[in-house]
């Protein structure tokens, strides 16, 4: 592939809106058990190249809502799948971008969320009970937004994500759990929105998170790993939120998310020359947006959405 020039955003507009009517596309197939969180992905996409408008608002509000389970509260990541947190703050997600909160049962949702965490402080991602600080994230998130933290015991919330922390710094799956950036952007979004940044040794973490830049200007998730596209947000996010972005050459990693994209039909792959998807496509502009690349929207490196969505949403007034 040749030069990465600048980014094709009009391709990855088109790439994206096409994407949802090819029903019958290997991707979509793929997609089919978790197309809330696609729908997530792309529309923020959109919304960050400032083109939210090439879809019709209505229609997928209405399809979020034939996504949600009111006898529990949750959300399935497709009509007629079981519900999930994930699914749900993917659904809460979309719903702000549109500033559609108001079709909620506010509190339903946020009972459903509430319900789900265990008395250690962890939280399960659905019945039948995985823990995960994914989920804890995803929880605290969910309620944030929904102005609901306050339904849950935080304090314990943050003494759980705490005690997955590790001597390198970082943060896993569980406690004991090996150090991966999208666990760390997890555990320190969560300590972010609760105000618990305290817990964190900024300096540990952030050599450890820019040590994940590669020669090839990418980042990888853990040591001895490949570079992929998606680190640039985890790893991206969470370095800002500890105030150590500096600390990455935002100039290779630009030029590397832009030599992952398909210029000529759009999208973005994980690493160059491979493949596109949504997921990617998705995370490189998240990430060129973290690095305040002209043309794309601010984001929000703890809510991973638009900055004027999420000062909308709480600068307007308490649900
Ligand atoms: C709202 C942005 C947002 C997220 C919701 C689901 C979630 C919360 C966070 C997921 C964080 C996470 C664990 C990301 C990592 C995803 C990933 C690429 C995992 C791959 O792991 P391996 O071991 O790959 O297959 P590596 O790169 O380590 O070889």
């Amino acid at each position: 592939m040749g030069e990465q020039g600048e980014l094709a955003a009009e391709q990855h507009v088109r790439y994206i809106v096409t994407a949802e009517k090819k029903k019958d596309s290997f991707e979509s197939l793929v997609m089919e058990h978790l197309r809330a969180s696609g729908a997530y992905w792309g529309l923020t996409t959109l919304d960050l190249l400032h083109k939210l408008h090439a879809v019709d608002s209505a229609e997928v509000v209405d399809w979020i809502m034939s996504c949600y389970h009111p006898e529990s509260g949750g959300f399935g990541g497709n009509v007629g799948h079981d519900p999930h947190v994930l699914y749900t703050l993917s659904a809460v997600q979309v719903l702000c971008l549109f500033d559609r909160l108001d079709v909620l049962d506010v509190d339903k949702v946020a009972d459903y969320v509430t319900g789900l965490q265990n008395e250690d402080g962890s939280f399960s991602g659905d019945i039948w009970g995985e823990v995960d600080t994914r989920f804890s994230y995803i929880s605290i998130c969910t309620l944030s937004l929904l102005h609901r933290l306050h339904k849950i015991n935080v304090d314990k919330a943050v003494e759980y994500i705490v005690s997955c922390k590790n001597l390198d710094g970082g943060f896993g799956a569980m406690p004991g759990g090996e150090s991966h950036a999208g666990q760390i952007f997890c555990c320190v979004g969560a300590l972010a929105i609760t105000g618990s940044l305290h817990h964190i040794d900024r300096d540990l973490l952030g050599w450890w998170l820019c040590e994940r830049q590669c020669r090839d200007g990418g980042l990888n998730g853990r040591p001895e790993k490949l570079a992929d596209v998606c680190y640039s947000w985890w790893v991206l996010s969470s370095l800002i939120m500890i105030d150590r972005v500096h600390w990455i050459d935002k100039e290779k990693l630009a030029k590397f998310i832009l030599n992952c994209q398909d210029k000529e039909n759009g999208g973005i792959s994980d690493r160059p020359d491979n493949a596109v998807d949504i997921y990617h496509t998705y995370f490189g502009v998240a990430g060129l947006s973290l690095m305040e690349y002209p043309g794309v929207k601010p984001m929000d490196p703890a809510y991973a959405l638009p900055l004027d969505v999420v000062n909308r949403i709480f600068l307007s007034k308490q649900q």
